[in-house]
């Protein structure tokens, strides 16, 4: 990091402050797999301001000078002892009503204690989500920065922590164009240390990253397990284990990597039979454990096919977000988003249009809910702007390194509404590079738009995917609903096609008319249009209308929306079901 302001006025006067933090920048290079180990937390209560015009960068507050040289004191503008505390994790925006609309910089801090253990321990700082940046701080100095909202990252403290210590991250939530999401989305910007902060504690060597796939080949008898190491002994062996299956098998490590495939046919996992295996991976003093279903998921002509079986995608697509908790949605949430899905009639959700939480993959997991997990490349981002691509991929990489051994994920996404460009193009399709390079058991995808003149689904980087998602909203921005079927009559996909988005709004308890805009019956209607056709076109392969429950949006300021996207078929707080609910309930049925 380069050198403080030598004064004051270089301080306020400096345009380029952000420059001496620009390194280091930690990144997918730096993921750890956690999985299932043991975590010390680092949540609760921290001292928290907002810091508007980014002060504690600017004129470097994490250094606490208090006093000169001789001892005389200085005035300073914090006293981060005395200020109010907000709980970690959470949104700013949804802890006090005076944070509720501020979009920047805020400060948090906390102390902590910690007991080293033995002399070989090496420690990690770890964070699941800091909405957008974060410029990290441990006893005064600076660790590094991460970009991303809603994808882990880490940091190694080992040497660093002490006995007593005093943590301290500026979070900023500007929207910028150059940003991923860029500067204009149509939903909350929500800021602030979201997710869980922890320290872990790893062996010198340690698994670094590791996943555990069934082979895609159609004969589900080969599991590949494949690691990364760190540290200084890299060559040797691992053992990894799954008791359920007897099965216990040494794997052959060299220069920090190894991967094998070993014969085993254990039971598939599936909505219906959400079957997960304890594994166990250990090398030297270290051990990785998850828990890992098998499962094969595969394109063949316009199918989609589950564990060998063709499969319709009954789906819904899904914002994170509570009114309570803003993203920072808690477990109970979390299930009841999937159980009232699953009421619905879903076996598929997608999760849009941002990485959702680690623990959300886990319990569809569990429960056997199968997932499209989603970057924010979300309509007009800088496509020909290389550092922006740098951060739309290392989102990626780091949701990929998360998520690649959840059953449930069965397809990536790599970005939603963007219009056909070359720069998109090449942006877009290098971005499927890198899903396939990590993850060769996945299906990739997109929501593309359709040439609304020309009626036909034509996107050239449909080429690049497995599966065309479709957003479509005929019946409410395309009044014009004979449209959707003209649509289809002319466009002959090789590939199976998801209707990623379709709906209308509706303020729930608002009835009237079937024309009525904005009623019940209106949405109720329009749904009842879609699926008519919708089900009659043997290349679309599943759907998840646009949206489970209504969520905040600072772009509807019409009084009907009252700053929030009421296209959900559940009112916001989930508590009502609208019409078009069970509209897909009884299409449900029938697939
Ligand atoms: C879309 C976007 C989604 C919006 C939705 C809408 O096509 O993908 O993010 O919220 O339309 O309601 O306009």
């Amino acid at each position: 990091m380069t050198t403080e302001p030598a004064n004051f006025a270089e301080n306020i006067h400096r345009v380029d402050y952000l420059t001496p933090y620009a390194e280091p920048l930690t990144d997918a290079g730096a993921y750890i797999d956690l999985a299932l180990r043991e975590r010390e937390s680092l949540d609760g209560d921290w001292h928290f301001a907002i810091d508007p015009y980014d002060t504690c960068l600017r004129a470097r507050w994490f250094e606490e000078k208090y006093v000169d040289e001789a001892g005389r004191p200085y005035p300073v503008d914090f006293s981060f002892d005395q200020w109010e505390t907000i709980s970690v994790p959470s949104c700013w925006n949804v802890q006090k009503e005076l944070w509720y609309w501020y979009e920047g910089s805020a400060v948090y801090v906390r102390n902590f204690s910690f007991e080293p253990g033995p002399a070989s321990e090496r420690v990690f700082l770890t964070f699941d989500g800091a909405a957008y940046a974060a410029y990290v701080f441990l006893n005064g100095e600076y660790l590094g920065w991460h970009q991303g909202a809603s994808t882990p990252f880490r940091f190694e403290v080992t040497g660093k922590v002490r006995d007593d210590n005093r943590l301290l991250v500026v979070v900023n939530n500007d929207r910028t164009p150059e940003r991923v999401p860029m500067d204009n989305t149509d939903w909350f910007n929500y800021g602030g240390l979201h997710r869980s902060v922890n320290l872990v504690r790893l062996p010198k060597t340690f698994i670094e990253t590791a996943s555990v796939a069934l082979r895609p080949d159609g004969t589900y008898s080969t599991v590949a397990v494949g690691l990364t190491l760190t540290g200084p002994d890299l060559d040797g062996q691992a053992e990894v284990t799954i008791p359920e299956l007897n099965f216990n098998e040494i794997l052959d490590v060299s220069g920090g990597v190894g991967i094998e495939e070993f014969d085993l046919s254990p039971e598939l996992w599936s909505p219906d039979n959400p079957k997960l295996y304890d594994v166990y991976i250990r090398y030297g003093a270290d051990e990785w454990h998850d828990r890992v279903g098998f499962r094969e998921i595969r394109v063949v002509g316009q199918d989609i096919l589950l564990n060998g079986t063709p499969l319709f995608l009954t789906g819904v697509s899904q914002h994170e977000e509570s009114v309570a908790n803003g993203r920072s949605l808690t477990e109970e949430e979390i299930r009841e988003n999937f159980r009232v899905a699953r009421e619905m009639g879903c076996r598929y959700v997608r999760l849009a249009h941002y990485p959702h939480s680690g623990l959300t993959s886990r319990i569809a997991d569990e429960v056997g809910m199968l997932l499209w997990e989603e970057v924010p490349v979300y309509w007009a981002i800088d496509f020909a702007n290389e550092a922006t691509f740098a951060d739309a991929d290392n989102q990626l990489r780091e949701l990929l390194l998360r998520d690649r051994n959840r059953a449930s994920v069965i397809i990536w996404s790599v970005g939603n509404e963007n219009a056909d460009s070359d720069a998109r193009l090449s942006f877009m399709s290098r971005l499927v590079a890198t899903c396939r390079s990590l993850d060769p058991t996945r299906l990739v995808s997109a929501a593309c738009l359709v040439d609304s003149t020309a009626l036909v689904i034509a996107d050239r980087l449909a080429e690049h995917l497995d599966i065309i998602g479709i957003n479509e909203y005929y019946g409410w921005y395309e009044p014009d609903f004979s449209k959707l079927p003209r649509l289809f009559e002319n466009s002959a996909p090789t590939k199976p096609v998801i209707i990623s988005e379709f709906g209308a709004d509706a303020v729930t308890g608002r009835h009237g008319g079937a024309d009525e805009m904005f009623t019940e019956e209106n949405q109720e209607a329009i749904y009842r249009r879609q699926v008519e056709v919708l089900g009659s076109i043997p290349y679309i392969r599943g759907t998840s209308p646009w949206i489970l429950y209504d969520f905040r949006c600072p772009r509807r300021v019409h009084v009907l929306h009252g700053y929030y996207n009421r296209k959900g078929l559940l009112s916001p707080d989930r508590t009502q079901k609208k019409l078009a609910f069970t509209v897909m309930q009884e299409w449900y049925k029938t697939k």
